[in-house]
Formats: structure tokens, sequence, C-alpha cells
């Protein structure tokens, strides 16, 4: 060979091993050796040599995981070792036997496992020969699958060449491609984002993924590989005593085997195992559905052999199904804490996750629309671990001629206030307020708190008695108690009554800031509540303040303008502030910022935004003098911004100012304004 393609040769070599070594750290040690733009530059390089030389250019190299002609169809694949099944385990009884009959047929007191969790994705066979991948195959029918080589490929985690000092000839490699539970969010985002279906879980992503014929696909998909054990074998340092050996064995051959793989002995340490992975289920980053026992010595295993189809050494010990079908019998829309209407399905009772479930929440009405969940609909209902029980999907061609599609109540379904939708949200809420019953004790536990009006010795519990026997409705019927009242309630003795009318006595004088924010508006926090203080100064010329008023308070938004708008519209509302002030509820009220700034013409009402640095001021102090001035800045630039204050190396809010037609100013500009 010449040699200088003996060199390039080698740079070649040297070039794909480092890439496949990096994809090792990232993608099976999940701890990347180099940040991503020197990878990339690698890969760049690499592409780059093959591209002058493409007779150089070999099936292991990383560049050929993705490029190959879409198939017509998977041809066949005949499995040198059948691919099996477990036999299934659905209680405790079941696994002692198991053991029982296991040490029966060793004739043995006591037996050493290898215990793994089950992965919940698609068994898959990967072929080596002399090292190198070539082949991999679907399980089938555990005797003939179907030839995904290509799709395969496309997963960083599955070696293409073993490196090691005695790999055998050949060398099948059995395990589970599935999608991690964070690729499985990403995916189903940008499926909905796209318009195009989601996928109900992470199996069904993964078999979707792995059945595509466009191996391109497959390669945007994020799948994941794990190994649990071998298929055929031949020649090599493969171990041959024991099954841990050979997953020790997989893992230094850089194939990824679950951290959890543990070998325990005797079935109580089964049982242990098997409830240790269940408390952890809900933190693995990929989803399982239970876990698998397998007899440790490959001699035993030898020994016990298989029953039909299934191998006598090994069990699998399933958790309880997370998702089973049943039937909608019903739509309610429950009125949550913060008025928040969330559609509630009814459901015919059905045992899933562990527990028997009747209702199923459906989130909001986006989530119905998107779902088109119907009453009378066959349905998949999904409950994982303490996650509140929710509708997955639908069973379309179950669905009866009859059904109609849900629409959300125009009003509240507990106090008949109007129910509304801010823009940008996806929740339907209630603007009843302090009106609404299913708000009031949630609203008057608020009103309390130590940082709103800080009445002591009122608990939720005495909250919750007050309003159950309607003693109580609004934070204005507080000031109206009496000791009677209150002793007539369950365990409140009259020096603790006493003791709570003081405090409540005392709240009545507060401070502005503190009253708005015990009314408890939406989005309307403690910060917001002191901002609005000391802008309005008085609670009359905030409750008459208009949308676009409101949003000159420093960080007052369009969403929080619209809460505060919402809130003072209610006539409730204004009636309980009403009930409050008559009783005595009272702070000092100052002029204000608004009262000043409606003295400056030039700036007040008008928005701003800043780019750049201005050669004598801070940007702190320019949004300062704007603000006290009665303007507002905010951070980008709209059709509605009236000016661009612009100074050196300013961004892309330049840009959009001058196509928008926005006035610029520079700082002499503002200055002259300003003044
Ligand atoms: C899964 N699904 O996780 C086996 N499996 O072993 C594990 N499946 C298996 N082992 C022999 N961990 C046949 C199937």
């Amino acid at each position: 060979m010449n040699k200088k393609i003996e060199a390039i040769q080698q740079q070649l070599q040297k070039l794909r091993q480092q890439i496949e070594h990096h994809n090792y750290q990232y993608y099976v040690l999940d701890n990347p050796a180099i940040p991503d733009v020197e990878y990339d530059r690698l890969f760049r390089e690499l592409q780059q040599i093959e591209r002058d030389y493409p007779r150089l250019i070999t099936s292991e190299s990383p560049t050929q995981r993705v490029g190959a002609a879409p198939l017509n169809t998977f041809s066949q694949v005949v499995h040198e070792v059948p691919m099996l099944s477990l036999d299934n385990a659905f209680d405790e009884e079941k696994v002692a036997s198991f053991d029982r009959r296991i040490r029966e047929g060793l004739s043995v007191p006591v037996v050493e496992y290898a215990v793994e969790p089950k992965f919940d994705g698609l068994a898959v066979s990967l072929r080596y020969e002399q090292g190198k991948f070539k082949t991999g195959s679907t399980r089938g029918d555990g005797y003939t699958g179907e030839d995904i080589t290509q799709n395969l490929r496309t997963i960083k985690s599955i070696p293409l060449c073993l490196s090691a000092k005695d790999v055998p000839t050949l060398l099948e490699v059995r395990g589970e491609v599935l999608m991690m539970k964070a690729d499985f969010q990403h995916l189903n985002q940008s499926q909905r984002d796209k318009g195009e279906k989601a996928f109900a879980n992470p199996r069904n992503a993964a078999a979707g993924s792995l059945r595509q014929l466009d191996s391109k696909v497959t390669a945007t998909r994020h799948l994941t590989f794990f190994a649990y054990g071998i298929g055929w074998v031949e020649d090599g340092g493969i171990p041959k005593v024991k099954h841990s050996d050979i997953m020790d064995y997989l893992l230094s051959l850089h194939f990824p085997v679950a951290k959890e793989c543990a070998v325990v002995t005797g079935s109580d340490a089964l049982l242990a195992y098997y409830h240790d992975i269940g408390t952890k289920r809900e933190s693995l980053p990929y989803e399982i559905d239970g876990v698998v026992y397998k007899v440790n010595a490959l001699a035993q295993q030898e020994k016990l052999g298989y029953v039909s189809r299934a191998p006598r050494f090994a069990l699998a010990h399933k958790f309880p199904a997370q998702e089973m079908v049943t039937k909608v019998l019903g739509i309610d829309v429950q009125v949550g804490r913060t008025g928040t209407l969330t559609p509630v399905a009814r459901l015919e009772p059905v045992f899933v996750g562990g527990v028997t479930v009747t209702n199923a929440t459906l989130h909001n009405i986006d989530e119905v629309q998107r779902k088109d969940v119907r009453v009378g609909d066959t349905v998949i209902v999904r409950r994982a671990g303490d996650v509140i029980p929710e509708v997955v999907s639908v069973m379309q061609t179950q669905r009866s001629a009859q059904t109609e599609p849900f629409v959300m109540p125009e009003n509240c379904p507990v106090c008949g206030a109007k129910a509304a939708r801010l823009s940008g949200e996806a929740a339907v809420r209630c603007t009843g307020g302090l009106f609404c019953p299913a708000q009031q004790k949630q609203a008057i536990i608020h009103f309390s708190a130590r940082r709103a009006m800080d009445i002591d010795g009122l608990g939720d519990k005495l909250i919750e008695q007050l309003v159950d026997h309607s003693v109580v409705r609004t934070s204005a019927d507080l000031y109206k108690l009496g000791v009677t009242a209150l002793v007539n309630l369950e365990r409140l003795a009259e020096k603790s009554a006493n003791n709570l009318l003081a405090a409540i006595e005392k709240s009545k004088q507060t401070t502005l800031a503190r009253f708005i924010y015990a009314l408890g508006i939406r989005n309307v926090g403690e910060t917001t509540a002191k901002a609005l203080a000391s802008y309005y100064g008085g609670l009359d010329r905030l409750m008459d303040a208009d949308l676009e008023d409101l949003q000159l308070v420093p960080d007052v938004g369009p969403i929080v303008a619209q809460s505060l708008a919402d809130f003072f519209a209610q006539p409730h509302n204004r009636e309980v502030i009403e009930q409050l002030r008559l009783a005595g509820v009272s702070w000092e009220e100052q002029d204000g910022m608004s009262a000043i700034a409606t003295e400056v013409t030039a700036v007040s009402g008008k928005t701003f935004v800043l780019t750049g640095t201005l050669p004598s001021m801070s940007r702190e102090t320019a949004k300062e003098e704007i603000e006290t001035r009665g303007g507002k800045v905010v951070g980008s630039v709209s059709k509605k911004t009236n000016y661009v204050v612009v100074g050196t190396d300013p961004g892309s809010k330049y840009d959009k100012a001058l196509s928008l037609g926005v006035t610029i100013l520079d700082e002499a500009g503002l200055k002259d304004l300003l003044q």
C-alpha cells in the first residue's frame, strides 16, 4: 500500500476510535469528556477525509451510523438461538414457589440469583462477527425476527466495533431498545409543535422509531439500548461460570448495562430487590415494568432447562400495570384552590397502578381537545407512582356515533361567575374570586397568613370549620366574629377564642402593601403588592386604574395588569373590600408615584427599550429615571414601544426598532426627554 494512503488509514482509524470513545463517554457513561463543539470538529474532520477518500469508508465508521437508503420492507433474520420470553409473576407467592421449584430441581438449600430491572422497551438481538456489528433484529416470534440493522446502527450507545483482546468470532448480544423518559418528553413536545400525533408512552415511541423504513427518521429519535444477556457465542474470552460475569464482560466491551443489576441470595432477597426497585421506579430515567430474576450459575441454568418457550431458571416479577382500558362515564369540572377549572373524567372503576381508579384528570381544555375525550369513550388510563391518574388516549375505533365533543362551561359551576381564560394560559379560571365558595377557604387562609394580615392563631383547620358552618364566607366576615360564634365550634376554649379575637382586632391596623397582597389576586405576590402600593399610594387609585395605567407600574406586565383588572371588575370583590374598610381595616395612604407621574407628560405612559451601553448613565439609572417619571422599561421591542434608547454595541433590538420604525434616542435624546 502506498505510504500516503497508509498514513491516511491510520489517521482515519484514530479519528474513528476517538469519536466512538466520546460516544461511549456521552451515551453510555453519561459523562461527556469533551465539549460538543470539539466533538463536532472531530466528526467533521472525519467526514472531510472520507469525502476525499471514499474508498476508505468502512461500515464501522461513526459517519455510517446514518445514511443508508430507505428500505421497502424489512427482511427476515433467523436467530442463532431463539429469543425466549419470560414466565411472569404478579404476586409474592409465585416468587416463593419459583425459588422453591429451583431449590428442589437443583437439590440445593439456597440459590444465588442475578437480579435486573425489566426494561419496558423492545427486545433486540445484535450480531457481531469478528467484533464488528453486522446484523440487528427484532425478537419477532422468538425464532425469526426482522432485520432492523440500519435503525439500530443509529443508536449511539450500541458499539459498531468491539475492542478487546479476545473478542469472540461470533457474538449475539441480547437486550432492549428503549426511549429515555426525557427524550420521550422532548419528542412528544416537538410532535405537538409540528401538529403531529404525540406518542402514548416511551415504549410506543421506541417501537414507532424502530419500525421506520428510513433510518434517517430513527436517527432523529434518541433511542437507547441496554444489554441483558447473550445468545450464541463462538470462541473468545466470554465467561462461562456466571450470568453476572457475562454482564461484567459485556460492560467491558462497552455495552450499556443497567446500574441496578445486582446479585442476591434467597427468595427474601428477591422480594427486597423488587421493593427497592419499586421505590426507585419513578426516579429512574427509563421506564421499567418489573424486575427479572435469573439463576446466576450457568451450570445450574443448564440443568434447569426450558419449559415450552421460557427458561425455567428466570422469572419476570411485574409491577402492577400502569395503564388500563376503561370507559368515561362523565366529565365534571372541578374548581381548584386558585379558581382553576379542571375537567375531570369520571371512569368506570379500574384497577391500575396498584389501586382502583374512578377519576382521572384531563388537565385543561387544550388537553381535552387535543385528545378529543368524550363521555362514553373507551380510554387508556395511566397511573404512575403517586402521580394523579390521567387519560392517556382515546381508543377511537371503539367510539360510538352518539358522542359529543366536550365543551368547557362559560361560568364557574360552583358560584356562577364568568369563567375566563387569559391569553397564553392553558387554564380557564373562575373570576368569582373571594365570592366563590370553592375558593373561600383558600382565600381566607391566604388573607390571614403571617405575611398578609398576620392573624395569629387562625389556623387552616379553624378556617375550614368556620366556612363549613357558614360562620365565615369572606375575609370581611372575620371582623364580625364574636366569642359566642367561636366557642360553638369544636374544641375552641373561651380563652383561645378571646386570644383569636384580639389577634383579629390587632390585624386591622396594616399597610397598603400587606392589604393588597392579602386580597389574594392572581399573579400578585408580595413584591408586586409592594410595587403597587408605592406606585399608587392609595387603594382607590389602584382600583380605578385601567389596563394601560397598571402597566406603568414597575414590573407589572400585561398578565398581572389583566389579573388586577379582572379582580376589581368583580362587584363581589369590591363589596368585600368595602366591608373590610367599614370594619376598621386601615393603613396610611400616601401620594404615590402615579400622582407625580401625571405631572410629567413627555415620559409618563411611554414604553422604553434600552440597548447597548450608554456613555454616562448606567442602565439601572436610566430605568429608574424613566420609571420615576411614570414611564415603563420593557425587555423587547414591539410596535407598541415608544422609544428605543441606543448606546454603543447595541443588540438586535436596534435592528428591530429600525425595521418597525420606532423612534430611536441616544443618551442625550433621553436626557432631553427626562428634563
Ligand atoms: C428485560 N426485558 O429487561 C430479559 N429483560 O432474559 C431482562 N429481559 C430476558 N432479561 C432472557 N432484564 C430472556 C429475556
